[in-house]
């Protein structure tokens, strides 16, 4: 083993009261069937099972919006899982990967990492790939799906006191780059870039390529010596390759597009902690879309056809 093999953590999220569709419950079942632990023991890495997370009960008021899905649910979800990220991302040589589970998970991680992040000295940066911003607020979901409001509560957008745990850290928006954004709703538009996120939508992906992009956010979180959070939602990816999720939207990541993100993360040595979310396997064909995002992962911690040499920043 050299100092690029990591201590893995695979931590259940099965959470899926933030999304309209059931099945997202099953994620985490589903990753280890595809060989989530036999994928990272095959590259060197050492992997610790931490089995699943349960909720927390927690209070909540009752809030105005009356579209609001599991209100309560999911902020018992958001305290545990914000302990768990927390306590899982303790180890500086360890890397977290939280197996959902709908996106209402990343309230939760976010917030626990960036907590880690504050403590240790560190600036958190995230890495979101999503067709979404998940940028809404309470006041803002028409679905009142949580699963479209993670982004907006780990900045510490007003609104979420009393209804969510009040976090113990927020990320700063300065340190979030969105890749693979397709679908915002009108309430969602302009905040994101307002707030200071770097969002590449597919429009941009198409015109640039992935390449340069990311390669210029990687260089800022390298300069900076920062964490790097990446935040996965299988709807990043074009529906035809993985539909094994609720919220498809068509004109997503091509699969070389998604494996080049996860290789150009890797040579860089950056990435601290991963979220693998929205997986619904009760959608999914014969464990196809499981099995990319093992995959997807494996490119990230090491698999490759041909040495590279790891890139330098310096
Ligand atoms: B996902 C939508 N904006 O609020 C909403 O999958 C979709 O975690 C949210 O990115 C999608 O319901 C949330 C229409
Ligand atoms: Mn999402
Ligand atoms: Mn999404
Ligand atoms: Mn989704």
């Amino acid at each position: 083993t050299s100092s690029s093999h990591k201590h893995c953590r695979l931590i259940g999220a099965p959470i899926q009261d933030g999304t309209g569709r059931r099945g997202c419950e099953m994620g985490p079942s589903a990753f280890r069937a595809a060989g989530i632990a036999e994928a990272l023991l095959g590259l060197g890495h050492r992997v610790t099972d931490l089995g699943n997370v349960a909720p927390l009960t927690v209070e909540t008021a009752v809030h105005p919006n009356p579209a609001l899905k599991h209100l309560p649910q999911v902020a018992g979800w958001t305290a545990a899982l914000a302990q768990a990220a927390y306590d899982a991302s303790a180890d500086p040589d360890g890397l977290p990967v939280f197996m959902g589970g709908d996106h209402s998970m990343a309230a939760g991680t976010l917030t626990g990492l960036a907590r880690r992040a504050a403590e240790s000295d560190r600036k958190l940066f995230v890495l979101w790939l999503d067709a979404h911003s998940d940028f809404h607020t309470l006041d803002t979901t028409e679905s009142g799906n949580l699963h479209g409001v993670p982004m907006a509560y780990a900045i510490g957008k007003p609104g979420f006191d009393g209804y969510f745990p009040t976090p113990l850290a927020t990320v700063n928006p300065r340190n979030i780059c969105m890749m693979g954004i397709r679908s915002v709703d009108p309430a969602e538009r302009v905040m994101p870039e307002d707030s200071g996120i770097t969002v590449h939508d597919m429009r941009k992906i198409d015109e640039y390529g992935i390449a340069p992009l990311l390669r210029a956010f990687l260089q800022r979180v390298h300069k900076a010596n920062g964490l790097l959070h990446v935040s996965l939602d299988v709807d990043f990816l074009e529906p035809g390759i993985a539909p094994g999720v609720g919220t498809t939207v068509p004109g997503g990541a091509t699969f070389r597009e998604a494996h080049l993100i996860m290789e150009m993360l890797y040579e860089t040595g950056l990435v601290s902690s991963v979220d693998l979310a929205e997986l619904n396997p009760f959608l999914d064909e014969r464990g196809r879309t499981a099995t990319l995002l093992v995959d997807l992962l494996a490119s990230l911690m090491g698999r490759r056809v041909l040495d590279y040499p790891t890139r330098s920043f310096a």
